[in-house]
């Protein structure tokens, strides 16, 4: 069914007129006619509406720096922030030889009301030395949470005296959770600081083997980079560092050699995608590892990239093997999802990159959407000269950065890049309102209220989105799928999470769990009218 401008009218009615005019430019319907279609995205949430997003410390803290296996990391704040970012996000990894791996541990400043009134640098302080002398970790970090930036405490200094003591690095990172409108800009923070501090610190001046790449953006949710390190070591792939999806600092350091960094998840890490390229003379493509046919191109990309034969045979052996091995498994569970709709809504890329995967299925997207995407995720990185810094952008610092005079190496020269650029997404991303069909749904921080009114409005057969969202459509008799944490599951990338997917997703439809709950439409009459009184 397609939706209507009359539709969406309906369901904006209810809102109060201020909040109508706002929500009404977050909401758009795919037209295929209109070349470019914009979308209101990155600006406040309306208070008092329930929206899905979090807040900078967890974009920075959570996301980014929170899998650096090999660094504690330092919650400076009340309890809360550090105890529920531990480790809810899955983001796994497995110890290496040094034996360095803190991601099960929890560690916050625990700041109580006299820290709030007489200032936490003592304790901060106190803490750093305790870390080091019970883990002694290769590195630190500090990430600060709202009352450390009310009351002022100055972490930068605190934790230049503990570098300066313990003789390693300790990153202080200034996102507290109000530094932004959401995660997102935490994400920035967390880039600024790995670029300032981290990469571009090891020793190595070229790259240590043959077709050396990183992989930004993947976290390793479920073990998914584990996943795309097969297929990619079976190809002859050498990942130097995955950032930072059980990444480590160790190799984060020597992220400056690579030949061309991949770019997964292009939300939160494409700042520090930009400044490689900038500072080191590193290319990105953007690769999406969800789905077979995107795991192939991405592949097939890459194989472009590097232009060299023996790589383009293996790359095209590994992906006759695997599609050969995956494909009629899919296609079984193809029979049970073959027809079915989906709602695609997560956070800030993979509301987009499952799309793919879902149609694979014989599934169709219907309505998708991001919690916290800029208009770029949306509309395509060509939108982003258009796109006007508002005070709360303002609020994250852009840094300058120059040709390190070390290190740079120009990977590709401008001619070839140019070359390139017709072929593959060098440097680019197409953006997600491409990819949905016509009469389909993009909504922008979809919150509680809008998604009761598209599901009754949709009745989509599952609901891909978090754990905040997740149990309003489950209540309503919709399977409902985490797109974050993947609900205990996953491996969901590459060719055998693609297998994997198929198999939840489908144990989602079949189970007996549906028959006992009544959906709110159900009983209701499917047309409504009124009698009219008079007339023939
Ligand atoms: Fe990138 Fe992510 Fe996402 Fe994200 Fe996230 Fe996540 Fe996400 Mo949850 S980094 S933008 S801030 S792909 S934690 S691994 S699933 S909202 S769509």
């Amino acid at each position: 069914m397609a939706v209507t401008q009359k539709d969406i009218g309906a369901i904006l009615e209810t809102y109060p007129a201020k909040v109508k005019r706002n929500r009404k430019n977050h909401i758009i319907i795919k037209d295929a006619a209109q070349e470019q279609q914009a979308i209101e995205a990155n600006t406040r949430t309306i208070p008092g509406i329930i929206t899905n997003r979090g807040c900078a410390y967890a974009g920075c803290k959570g996301v980014v720096l929170g899998p650096l296996k090999d660094m504690v990391h330092i919650t400076h704040g009340p309890i809360g922030c550090g105890y529920y970012s531990w480790l809810t996000r899955r983001n796994k990894a497995r110890t290496d030889e040094s034996g360095q791996n803190f991601l099960s541990y929890c560690v916050s400043t625990d700041m109580q009301e006299s820290d709030i009134v007489f200032g936490g640098e003592k304790k901060l302080a106190r803490i750093i030395d305790e870390v080091v002398e019970i883990f002694h970790p290769r590195g630190i970090t500090v990430s600060a949470t709202c009352p450390v930036g009310l009351i002022g405490d100055d972490i930068d200094a605190v934790a230049k005296a503990a570098e300066q003591k313990h003789g390693i690095p300790v990153l202080a990172f200034h996102c507290e959770g109000y530094k932004g409108v959401s995660q997102s800009a935490g994400h920035h923070i967390a880039n600024n600081g790995l670029m300032e501090r981290v990469v571009g610190q090891g020793e190595l001046e070229e790259a240590p083997a043959k077709y050396s790449i990183n992989i930004l953006g993947e976290y390793n949710i479920g073990g998914d980079s584990w996943e795309v390190h097969r297929i990619l070591d079976q190809i002859g792939y050498h990942v130097i560092a995955v950032m930072t999806g059980d990444g480590s600092f160790e190799t984060l350091k020597n992220a400056h050699v690579a030949d061309l960094n991949l770019v997964q998840c292009h939300r939160s890490i494409n700042y520090i995608a930009d400044m490689l390229e900038k500072k080191y003379g590193t290319p990105w493509l953007k690769v999406n590892f969800i789905g077979i046919q995107s795991t192939i191109d991405s592949l097939r990309n890459m194989a472009l990239y590097f232009g060299d034969e023996e790589l383009t045979r293996k790359t095209e052996e590994v992906i006759a093997r695997e599609v050969a091995r995956v494909q009629p498994i899919m296609e079984q569970y193809k029979k049970i999802c073959q027809g079915k709709t989906a709602f695609c809504f997560v956070g800030g890329s993979r509301g987009h990159h499952y799309q793919g995967l879902f149609a694979e299925l014989g599934i169709e997207t219907v309505l998708a959407g991001y919690e916290f995407a800029h208009r770029d995720d949306y509309e395509g990185r060509r939108v982003i000269p258009d796109i006007k810094p508002d005070m709360d952008s303002k609020n994250i610092p852009e840094l300058h950065v120059e040709p390190d005079t070390k290190f740079f190496r120009l990977k590709i020269s401008p001619e070839k890049a140019a070359e390139l650029k017709e072929k593959i997404p060098l440097s680019d991303y197409p953006g997600l309102i491409l990819d949905m069909k016509d009469g389909h749904v993009i909504v922008d921080d979809l919150n509680h209220f809008e998604t009761e009114a598209f599901v009754k409005l949709l009745k989509p057969d599952i609901f891909a989105s978090g754990i905040k969202d997740k149990y309003i459509p489950q209540k309503m008799g919709i399977p409902s799928k985490q797109l974050h944490s993947y609900d205990y599951s996953g491996p969901y990338a590459g060719f055998n999470g693609a297998v994997k997917f198929a198999e939840d997703v489908t144990m989602g439809f079949v189970s007996p769990t549906w028959n006992f709950i009544t959906p709110p439409w159900k009983g209701k009459p499917v047309l409504e009218g009124a009698v009219q009184k008079g007339g023939d």
